[in-house]
């Protein structure tokens, strides 16, 4: 292994180079303070770099899912679609890189295996696992909410003969589908996405999908160039708005581009039985939107979850395929929304098969295919759209050890506990960025993350000015900022008993069963952020 020595001017070791990353280096950079990234892809661009496959795409309007901080950069760069494309995103953070010279901090094909914190030193000890050790004063860990992803284990696994992908870790090259028989497990955001492309270019696809997902149509669109030179002129007022918001998005993307704004404004619970049937055939699935109560009320739930199955088997033909794509046993909106282009549509294809596991799951994988409890299904290529050890998955694949040697592994045994989703107790001078305990991935993510970003910056300069050398949350303060963060998701339909999402680690066997995104809004989390700075770093304690 080599080894060398640590470097002992570096003020901040970043790990990741996704848009987080990114930008605490253009930040720190900025102040004066020598900061490096180690990431483990060999370019920029984090879910964008190594989310390649077929369909990926943003659903944040593309004019706000883009960095704020630098006025210039929104002025010169130019969207194509209302929402963009995974090869159009991965342009973009490479233009970033190129205009503000990012590379030259980074070190790609740099995995972090460990970050040990010195109590004599009060340095960061980051360690690869090619063994290269880094000293910092700082250690920010951009490593990502979805970045690890999830491969079930499955019986027979390793006896497949044919070529095996997940939409997680796409390769650059691409894969080209043609005249292949394709098996696809998961219908989550991933699937919903690929499913169409795969099934256009394979010469048959078979869909595995344990639990049929709620997806709305995704009404994308070129973008006007009439409506890029307006939203460039308004990017003050949109960028003001989106910090103000619950979400960190305006949906100003809407009503200008091709696809239509609609403001939920009705109760469901006021509408006829005859009148929702008349919206279905008129609007389909979109009709839903109308309806404000829908994330709040159960049984106004339910009256969109009845729409929806209507809606589903006005466009599925056969029947059975239909019953089988309707979800029933848990509430919409209790998972990540989807959207898609085609999605249902696909499954009308003569060469989509769909297999709905729950009439009998998978047993085996076979060197020819899939083995389930309904029959043997056969194909050249495997793809898992299975997803990610979501926001707590980075984190654990490294050895995180602070005061007295205690590892965040440990501590965060019965789930991730937070101050804010920036620090967590014991672990002085290290900040998650988008942590459990934050908005995160309940919000627009670009938005979040240059919160995040200017937040630590900021803390970090009121340190070096006030000749503070380190700062880490209190306990008590975690306890307090874990029991909000619980009160306000509590009786959301986020937490409801049937709901299995990645958001409540519930897609990962054995991760304790824990909601870990912040629900109460990018506006006013970010004013609680700001009062805490503001008020001292209240909760944190700073030490000379
Ligand atoms: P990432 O982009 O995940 O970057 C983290 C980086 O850290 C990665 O490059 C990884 O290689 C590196 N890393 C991790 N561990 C280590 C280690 N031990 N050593 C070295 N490097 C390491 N969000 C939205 O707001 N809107 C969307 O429409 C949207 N669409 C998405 C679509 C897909 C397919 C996925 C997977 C996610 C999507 N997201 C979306 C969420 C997306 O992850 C964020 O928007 C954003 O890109 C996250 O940036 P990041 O820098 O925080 O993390
Ligand atoms: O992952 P998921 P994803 N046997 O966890 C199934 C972002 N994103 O990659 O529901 C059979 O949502 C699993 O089944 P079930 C976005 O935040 C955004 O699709 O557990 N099936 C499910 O169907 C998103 O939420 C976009 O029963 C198994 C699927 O795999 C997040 O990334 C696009 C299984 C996993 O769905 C993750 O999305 C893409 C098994 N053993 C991603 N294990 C945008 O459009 C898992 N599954 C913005």
């Amino acid at each position: 292994m080599a080894e060398t020595l640590p470097d002992d001017t570096l003020d901040v070791v970043i790990v990741g180079a996704g848009f987080a990353g990114m930008y605490a280096l253009h930040s720190f950079r900025d102040m004066g303070l020598q900061a490096k990234v180690l990431e483990a892809g060999s370019d920029v661009g984090g879910t964008w770099y190594w989310n390649r496959y077929p369909g990926a795409r943003c659903d944040v309007p593309s004019v706000e899912y883009s960095y704020s901080f630098d006025k210039d950069l929104e002025q010169e760069w130019n969207w194509t679609e209302i929402m963009a494309a995974q090869p159009e995103i991965l342009e973009y953070a490479s233009h970033v890189a190129d205009r503000f010279d990012l590379r030259k901090d980074i070190q790609f094909q740099t995995r972090v295996a460990s970050a040990a914190f010195d109590e004599r030193s009060n340095r960061w000890q980051v360690v690869t696992e090619a063994g290269e050790t880094f000293s910092a004063r700082f250690c920010v860990m951009a490593t990502g909410c979805l970045s690890v992803p999830n491969t079930p284990t499955i019986t027979g696994q390793e006896s497949f003969a044919g070529a095996v992908y997940h939409t997680g870790n796409w390769p650059e090259s691409g894969v080209d589908f043609s005249g292949l028989k394709v098996g696809i497990i998961g219908t989550g955001s991933s699937g919903i996405q690929s499913i169409p492309v795969i099934a256009e270019q394979a010469a048959h696809l078979t869909v595995f999908q344990r639990t049929p997902n709620y997806t709305m149509p995704a009404a994308n669109a070129p973008l006007k160039p009439e409506f890029l030179r307006q939203a460039k002129e308004n990017y003050p007022n949109i960028r003001a708005e989106q910090r103000a918001s619950q979400v960190g998005i305006v949906g100003y993307g809407f009503g200008f581009g091709g696809a239509e704004n609609v403001e939920p404004t009705e109760e469901i619970r006021n509408t006829t039985a005859a009148e929702r049937q008349r919206l279905v055939e008129e609007e389909g699935f979109l009709a839903i939107r109308r309806y404000a109560d829908v994330a709040l009320d159960e049984k106004a739930n339910e009256l969109a979850c009845d729409m929806y199955r209507a809606q589903v088997s006005r466009v599925i033909k056969d029947p059975e395929t239909a019953e089988a794509l309707m979800p029933r046993d848990y509430p919409m909106g209790c998972k990540r929304p989807v959207i898609d282009t085609d999605y249902y549509e696909t499954f009308n294809r003569e060469n989509v098969t769909l297999v709905d596991l729950r009439k009998g799951g998978i047993e085996r994988i076979t060197p020819q295919g899939l083995s389930t409890a309904q029959g043997e299904y056969a194909f050249d290529v495997l793809v898992y759209a299975t997803g990610f050890d979501a926001m707590t998955g980075a984190l654990g694949k490294i050895d995180i050890r602070g005061r007295e040697d205690v590892a965040l592994k440990d501590y965060w045994d019965a789930g991730p506990r937070t101050y804010l989703g920036l620090q967590v107790a014991g672990f002085p001078n290290l900040f998650t960025v988008t942590g459990p305990g934050s908005p995160s991935v309940l919000s627009n993510m670009i938005v979040s993350i240059e919160q995040h970003i200017d937040w630590i910056a900021q803390c970090i300069a009121d340190l070096d000015q006030r000749g503070a050398k380190t700062i880490e949350a209190t306990s008590g303060a975690e306890d307090a900022w874990i029991a909000h963060v619980n009160e306000v998701a509590e009786n959301t339909m986020f937490t409801a008993q049937s709901c299995n999402s990645w958001y409540l680690g519930a897609n990962i066997p054995g991760k304790p069963r824990i909601f870990m995104p912040y629900v109460g809004g990018v506006g006013v989390y970010r004013e609680k952020c700001a009062a805490v700075a503001k008020n001292d770093y209240e909760g944190f304690l700073l030490r000379a």
